[in-house]
């Protein structure tokens, strides 16, 4: 926290040396959030849903001793000195948007891997992210206090995926930890702040402010609730600041703890409140002289852009199931409507028709009848009108359905498709024969003489009789026959009898087709 003292000083330096931002990347359960925790005690990890982390955190770390810098510091020792903004992110497949946001933001990377088990997925994601952002990163291989740990292997792998560490000849400095008996973290705080001092990271403080917003939420009693990280400038109470979404006069800007403070100073993870709409994540803010400069720039951006509808062409033949997406935070939505778009839609069509942050209310219900829509909800809640409506009129004609973790509601979403398709019916030929000798039978059964010419014939099997080119009649197998014996099945090559039943009587000559037929119920 910083009092006004403290920057009246900063405001007369030119230069500020900026904490650097540390975006904590890697595979999902890999252990990011609870190397954080292990760094300052943070009890992330237990408040998230099914253990896994969904939205992006920022955290701030004060460290008690001077960076043990090779290269001191040439600008004069500042605010940020020893203080490291950590960002935290999710490691499941869903949040790549996330991820590489983080990446972006950030001046080092952590690239967490689970020493007991490989690269992953997303670890080679994450790679990807960090060297596309062009940032020096730090691998760390955790969970080493497990007796299956093999950093060496994991060493090998990373080198495969071209992140060569300092032991193996390369340049990417590697340190093994337990975020769960917290051995490491020293060194990784040291080695952090060494990277950090290379870079000279420095900010200007003279110029307004500038940031990006992490995270973003409706909150019933505080209204727009952004959480950003300051990149330039210093952040100000009584702020005009605008995103190309939303404008906000700074009502309070609060630290990750949550405490009030006056000023947000360059790479400090901050949360603010005042704005008018909820800014998407991942959107800059830039300061304004004036609110109607600030409004502007909002109306000028909102005229060309299509707000808060995400809409597939749909080819008017596929079946289409319409969703209204309600979520905690723009992280999810953008996340959930990410995967949505992801499942496969050759047969059928998801189409989000709103996709909004905050709780089911009535005009989603109104929406979702209109239009036949299902309501998805994730970590929302239904609003009391809209549970009387259900319990009302509505009732049978809305379908609301909540969730707490992503990967659940995919799977709903994914079923449902499913299940609006019709199972269909595939026929297989497994067999053909030639009709050489035919025989006058009972009724509609007849015996008949040939040999099969392709595949197999079974009893029971389906059959089509095929004269010249034509489908003239059909049946099934009764029985089969071979050397006047009674067999289950015949095969390619083999002269034999087939008791034919059906609707036709077969000439010589005549091909007899057998065939199954698979149900396959509806597949995307
Ligand atoms: N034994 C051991 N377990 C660990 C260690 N670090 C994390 N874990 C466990 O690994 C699991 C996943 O840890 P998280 O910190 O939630 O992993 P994460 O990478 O943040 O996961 P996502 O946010 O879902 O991507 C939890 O059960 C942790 O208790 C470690 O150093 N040693
Ligand atoms: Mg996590």
């Amino acid at each position: 926290m910083v009092n006004k003292k403290v920057s009246k000083k900063i405001k007369k330096e030119e230069i500020l040396m900026r904490p650097p931002v540390v975006v904590v990347l890697g595979h999902v359960d890999h252990g990011k959030s609870s190397l954080l925790e292990a760094i300052k005690d943070f009890k992330i990890t237990s408040k998230e849903s099914g253990g896994i982390t969904q939205h992006i955190g920022a955290y701030e770390v004060k460290m008690e001793r001077q960076p043990s810098s090779a290269n001191p510091p040439t600008h004069k020792v500042t605010e940020g000195q020893g203080k490291i903004t950590f960002i935290d992110t999710p490691g499941h497949e869903a949040f790549s948007a996330m991820r590489a946001r983080g990446a972006e933001v950030a001046d080092i990377a952590l690239l967490v891997v689970d020493a007991t088990q490989s690269v992953q997925p997303q670890t080679k994601e994450a790679i990807l992210a960090i060297k596309h952002a062009g940032i020096p990163m730090i691998a760390v291989l955790n969970k080493i206090d497990l007796p299956n740990a093999n950093p060496q292997k994991i060493k090998g792998e990373l080198a495969k995926a071209d992140v060569i560490v300092e032991s193996m000849g390369g340049t990417v400095p590697s340190v093994e930890v337990s975020a769960k008996d917290k051995t490491g973290i020293d060194e990784l705080l040291e080695i952090i702040l060494l990277v950090a001092d290379m870079q000279e990271l420095k900010s200007e403080t003279e110029v307004p402010a500038e940031g990006l917003i992490i995270e973003s939420y409706m909150d019933k009693l505080k209204g727009p609730v952004a959480t950003a990280i300051v990149q330039k400038g210093i952040l100000k109470k009584k702020d005009v600041i605008a995103t190309d979404l939303a404008m906000a006069k700074v009502r309070s800007i609060t630290n990750f703890q949550g405490k009030e403070i006056e000023e947000g100073l360059p790479s400090q993870p901050v949360i603010i409140l005042g704005f008018e709409k909820v800014p998407a994540t991942g959107e800059r803010f830039k300061t304004y002289q004036t609110v109607e400069e600030a409004l502007a720039k909002v109306k000028k951006e909102e005229s060309k852009r299509e707000l808060g509808s995400t809409v597939i062409d749909a080819d008017p033949a596929k079946k289409i199931i319409n969703i209204i997406l309600k979520g905690d935070v723009f992280g999810s939505l953008e996340a959930i409507e990410g995967m949505l778009k992801n499942l496969p839609q050759d047969k059928v069509v998801v189409r989000i028709l709103k996709s909004e942050v905050g709780d089911i209310n009535e005009s989603d219900a109104k929406l979702a009848e209109m239009s036949k829509a299902i309501i998805i909800g994730f970590r929302v809640k239904v609003s009391s009108t809209v549970l009387q409506l259900m319990k009302n009129d509505m009732e049978k004609k809305v379908r609301i359905k909540t969730f707490n973790i992503i990967y659940e509601l995919i799977q709903d979403v994914r079923s449902g498709m499913e299940k609006s398709l019709e199972a269909e019916t595939i026929r297989k030929d497994v067999g053909k024969l030639r009709t050489l000798l035919v025989f006058w039978g009972e009724k509609n059964r007849q015996i008949v003489g040939g040999k099969i010419t392709e595949g197999e014939f079974k009893k029971g099997l389906k059959l089509d009789v095929v004269r010249g080119d034509e489908k003239v009649g059909s049946g099934r197998v009764v029985n089969l026959q071979k050397n006047k014996k009674d067999v289950d099945k015949l095969t390619k090559g083999d002269e034999a009898g087939i008791l034919f039943e059906g609707n036709i009587k077969i000439e010589k000559g005549d091909t007899i087709v057998a065939y199954i037929e698979e149900r396959h119920k509806g597949e995307l």
